[in-house]
This record gives C-alpha cells, sequence and structure tokens, in this order.
C-alpha cells in the first residue's frame, strides 16, 4: 500500500471536494454546508427557476439597472486609448451580462469576453447563446475557481471586471474582500470592476425573497441532501428536513437552514459518518449578506479599490458598483 494513504484512515470519498466538505460541515458545531453545493446539475436549474420566481427580486431588479445604465457603466470604464476586454467571474450562463456586452459593442464595435466558472457545461451554454445572440463578441472562456487566484488576461485598452449577482454576498466580509483582492491581481492602473450587489432593506421583502410561495427555494435548499445521498450513499428522509430562512439583522444576512423536524441519525457510507441530530437542529447552508452602500464601499476599499460612481433601481432593492485600481 502507498505510504500516505496508509496513513489516513479516513475513506477514499473524503479526499474528494464534496466528501471533504460534507466531512468538515456535518461534524462541525454548529452543521454547516457551503453553499457552492447547491450547484448540480438540478441545483443549477432550481437556482435558475429562483432568478424567476416573483418574490426574487434580485435578478431582475439587477437587470434593470443594466438596461437604464449599461452605457453609462461601459462608457466610465473604457479608455479613449483602446477597447475595452470584458472579464466575468462566476459567470455561469452569463445570461444577465448580455446587456453589458450590447452595451461595450455599441461604443467599439466588437468586445473580448472571458468568463470564468467552474462549470465547464454553464460556460459551454453561455457560448453558445453568446455566438447566436450577439454577434461581435469574441468569447475565451475559462474553466476554474476564482478565488483561487485568476489567470492573467491580456488586453490592449482596459480591463472591466464583472462579478455582478450579489455572489459576494455568500462570503463573509473578510473573505469578500479576499475574493476582490484576487480580482484585483490581474488588474493594472484604469482598469476597472463592476460589482452587484444586493442591499439591506425591509425583512418583509428579504424573507419571501428566500422562503417562495411555490417552494422553489425550499427545493433548492433541500437538493444538496438529494446530492449527498446520490454522491455519498447518505440516507436522509428529506421530509424530516425542512426550509428555513431567517433574517440576521445584526450581521445584515440572510442565512438558509435546513432544521430536522425529529431527532435522528443519518449514516453517510461513503464517508463511514454517522451524523446525530436533535429534535430542531439546524444545517446553516448558505448566508447571503445585504450591504448598504457604505459596508460595500468598505470591503471595495479594503480590496485596495477606489470607489468610482454607484447605480441603483428606484426602490434601491440592488446595488451595482463601479472601482478602479
Ligand atoms: C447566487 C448567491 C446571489 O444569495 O440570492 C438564491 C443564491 N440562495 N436563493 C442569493 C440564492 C437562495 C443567491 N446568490
Amino acid at each position: 500500500m502507498h505510504a500516505v494513504s496508509s496513513t489516513l484512515s479516513l475513506p477514499e470519498a473524503a479526499c474528494t471536494p464534496v466528501g471533504s466538505e460534507v466531512y468538515r460541515g456535518l461534524t462541525s458545531r454548529p452543521k454547516t454546508l457551503c453553499p457552492w453545493l447547491f450547484y448540480d446539475q438540478r441545483g443549477s436549474e432550481l437556482f435558475e427557476a429562483i432568478t424567476e420566481l416573483p418574490e426574487y427580486y434580485l435578478t431582475r431588479t439587477e437587470r434593470a439597472i443594466f438596461a437604464e445604465h449599461g452605457d453609462e457603466m461601459i462608457a466610465a470604464a473604457a479608455a479613449e486609448s483602446g477597447p475595452l476586454t470584458m472579464i466575468e467571474l462566476g459567470a455561469g450562463t452569463a445570461t444577465k451580462t448580455g446587456l453589458l456586452l450590447r452595451a461595450a459593442i455599441r461604443s467599439q464595435g466588437a468586445v473580448d469576453y472571458y468568463p470564468i466558472d467552474v462549470s465547464a457545461s454553464a460556460l459551454a451554454a453561455a457560448e453558445q447563446h453568446i455566438a447566436e445572440g450577439i454577434p461581435g463578441v469574441r468569447i475565451e472562456s475559462r474553466v476554474g475557481d476564482y478565488t483561487q487566484g485568476i489567470e492573467p488576461i491580456p488586453c490592449e485598452g482596459r480591463r472591466l471586471v464583472l462579478y455582478i449577482g450579489s455572489s459576494i454576498g455568500n462570503f463573509e466580509p473578510a473573505d469578500a474582500v479576499q475574493v476582490l483582492r484576487e480580482a484585483r491581481r490581474i488588474l493594472a492602473p484604469g482598469d476597472h470592476l463592476l460589482l452587484g450587489a444586493d442591499r439591506a432593506k425591509d425583512a418583509s421583502v428579504l424573507i419571501p425573497a428566500y422562503d417562495d410561495a411555490a417552494g422553489v427555494t425550499a427545493d433548492f435548499n433541500k437538493n444538496v441532501l438529494t446530492r449527498i445521498h446520490r454522491e455519498l450513499g447518505a440516507d436522509f428522509n428529506l421530509r424530516t428536513f425542512r426550509h428555513r430562512a431567517r433574517w440576521n439583522q445584526e450581521q445584515s444576512r440572510i442565512e438558509m437552514h435546513l432544521e430536522s423536524l425529529i431527532a435522528q441519525t443519518v449514516s453517510i457510507p461513503a464517508l463511514h459518518l454517522e451524523v446525530r441530530f436533535a429534535r430542531g437542529e439546524t444545517i446553516h447552508t448558505e448566508n447571503s449578506y445585504k450591504f448598504t452602500p457604505e459596508s460595500i464601499a468598505s470591503i471595495i476599499e479594503r480590496a485596495g479599490f477606489a470607489l468610482t460612481r454607484c447605480w441603483s433601481d428606484p426602490r434601491q432593492w440592488f446595488g451595482v458598483y463601479l472601482a478602479t485600481v
């Protein structure tokens, strides 16, 4: 037997990204699981469905801001000296980016676009719908985890890094600063970051956005248990867990939890793990931070950027921030 594996007492599955995260999270107190676990194929479909829910205002509000101010955003980020090159972190299928790509094409005729995402299939979908629908985009996608560093991106003019959709809200503030610092490393003076971040608002608007009447967000949250069943053999009974969305006012974040409705032990064979739940105990599956203009400005500035402009919608529910290095 190989020396390294003989010293490890954990089974092989505990060394895969999913296995090690599930092991870490379900042996922690309180129990947690990282939001990236949501996004298997079914989870990605459920997220797309969430973005179309009447209660989930984020996606349509950000899109409306881009529709209204996209040309100004591009003009503010561009320089006389050359074309703007666009880079998108966590691009996914890049459905919202079209408005900004079109704005760039209106101003400079064509645009180089580098979407980065962990999902190769999402990037393939992005390439396909952009090639079909937006002539003038030269697209070169990159598969990878942008939080672990970004490869340099060549360009003649200036770079604009897009980090939209309030993905930044999944990180604790200190980690959010780190993520933006990673982005800043590939930028030169005069390059820009365009950040979309949800704004703090009344709980009566926030809670339904994360606990919708049709139950899509509940299915999205519970899908993580289905994934652990499929990939690690866990015998979760979905009927004994309930979706919970809470507004944590002190930390200015929505928290999603899965609450065990009974005292129970769940076994996860691939991890040689038995997980005990008390009745009412939860797995904390997501934080979605909500920002004031001041709190997001602080994160942007701690990451070494200077905030140059911001835009919002008439109800001031969502914010788009332009910053430079
Ligand atoms: C993709 C992280 C922006 O926090 O609103 C949607 C994910 N979770 N409904 C968010 C999500 C529950 C979403 N982000």
